[in-house]
Parts: C-alpha cells; structure tokens; sequence
C-alpha cells in the first residue's frame, strides 16, 4: 500500500510533528544496525531515511534490507545518486533541486531513473529539494555542483519553494546540508510554510532538542536528522515521548 505521502499529508494538515532519522549507508557499519535501530524504535521517529552523497553501489541496498529486518517503520530513500534506489524500500523522496541551476539535478538523474523505477513497488514522491547557504560547503553542494541560495535572500527561497508547488511537487525540503554549521532559520520556514500549502521538510545541522522544537515552531512538519544521532546516541534517549 503506497500511503506514506498520505499519511504524511494527514499529520501535516492536523499539525502533527513528524521526525525522520537519517541514515547514510557510507557511515554505518551494518552490524551497528540492530542497536541502532534498536534506538530508534524507542525513539518518537516516524520514518527513517536512507541516502548519502557518497554511497558505494549495493550498499544502500544491503543497509536497507538490514533495518528492515530491525524495525516497523517505513523507509524512505533519501537518494544523493540513482545508485541508491532499491526496491526494498517502501518510498523515493524523487528530488529536484529546484534551489539550483544543474540540469542533471533538475531533470536529467530522473530521466535515468525511471527505468529502475519502471517495474518498482517504490512510493515516488515528487519532492522540491531547496538547498541553503549556512556558512560551509556541504557534500550536496560539492557533488550537485550548484550554488545554495543565500541565507538572507528570504523571498527568493519562499519563490522558489511555491515554485516546486505550482509545478506539482508533493513536498518541500529545506536542505542546510548534512552536518551543517547552522540549521535552516526560523525566519526563513516560517516565511516558506506561509507560502505554500504542502507539507515542509527541514533538515540539516539539527543537533538538539531546542533546534528540534523550534523547526517545528517555526513550521516545519517534518524534521531529518542524521549526523546528530551519528555522533551521540543519547540524544535518542531525548526523544522517547
Ligand atoms: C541531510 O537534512 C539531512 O541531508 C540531515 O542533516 O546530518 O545535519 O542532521 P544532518
């Protein structure tokens, strides 16, 4: 049943906070996989995300089918390559990464895609990826060869944001990059949530609870974080209710 994108829907429109626990096939080691996960089922996480920008091929695919076998919760790819599609996942955040200006990011990865997707069982959900400036270069940055709009240049990023709506994208993802120095601002959520009318992803240098709340506060339905849980697993001990 593909119900993810409805789901999420659903809990976005009745103002239900929704957290997505990021995993990067490239840095995790797969017998770490059953504690970790172990972590997450205890967590208040809704879904887990895989992708990466760096992942080896089959990897993804092996990392997928090892947290499946530790966990309930729905797995979405979160793919920096189409290398990262597998069929063991139940959806495909399909990215476009609207905030630059590479047409193999627009549109030309999609094209490839599709016949891996063809066949597929994969939830495709259309997403508007939005990549913000926040102070260092990231790997998105590095590998998509684009430039990220720039933090103060608010209405530009809400533009860009209803533009992915106008074009029929399902959701937005506001990107500060993996590991980021500072997440994305209040100001601007709270800008981009006013101007479109489909659910909001924020993800990207979130470390703590206070970050946590005030991407939530500030309108995001839908959190991703990676690299905090990565480099402390207490912070799940945080987050049990
Ligand atoms: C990266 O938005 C995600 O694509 C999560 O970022 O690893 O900094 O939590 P962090």
């Amino acid at each position: 049943m593909k119900t993810i994108y409805k789901h999420i829907l659903q809990d976005a429109t009745s103002g239900k906070k929704i957290l997505a626990v990021l995993i990067d096939p490239d840095k995790i080691a797969i017998k770490h996989i059953p504690s970790f996960m172990g972590k997450v089922n205890k967590s208040v996480a809704n879904y887990v995300f895989v992708g990466g920008s760096d992942v080896a091929e089959q990897q993804t695919e092996i990392v997928v089918q090892t947290i499946k076998k530790h966990t309930r919760l729905p797995i979405v790819l979160f793919p920096g390559d189409i290398t990262q599609i597998t069929n063991q996942a139940d959806a495909l955040l399909f990215l476009s990464l609207i905030s630059g200006r590479n047409p193999d990011y627009l549109i030309g990865k999609h094209v490839e895609a599709v016949s891996k997707l063809k066949d597929s069982n994969l939830e495709i959900i259309s997403t508007g990826y939005i990549l913000i400036e926040n102070g260092k270069q990231t790997a998105v940055q590095r590998v998509t060869e684009t430039v990220p709009l720039q933090n103060n240049n608010i209405q530009l990023i809400a533009d860009t944001a209803k533009a992915g709506e106008l074009l029929g994208m399902k959701l937005i993802y506001l990107e500060a990059g993996s590991g980021a120095l500072q997440p994305v601002s209040k100001e601007i959520i709270k800008k981009v949530k006013t101007n479109i009318s489909i659910p909001l992803i924020v993800g990207g240098g979130i470390r703590n609870l206070k970050q946590l709340k005030q991407a939530y506060q500030a309108g995001a339905d839908l959190v991703v974080i990676g690299t905090a849980f990565e480099n402390d697993e207490s912070f799940f001990d945080e987050l049990q209710d």
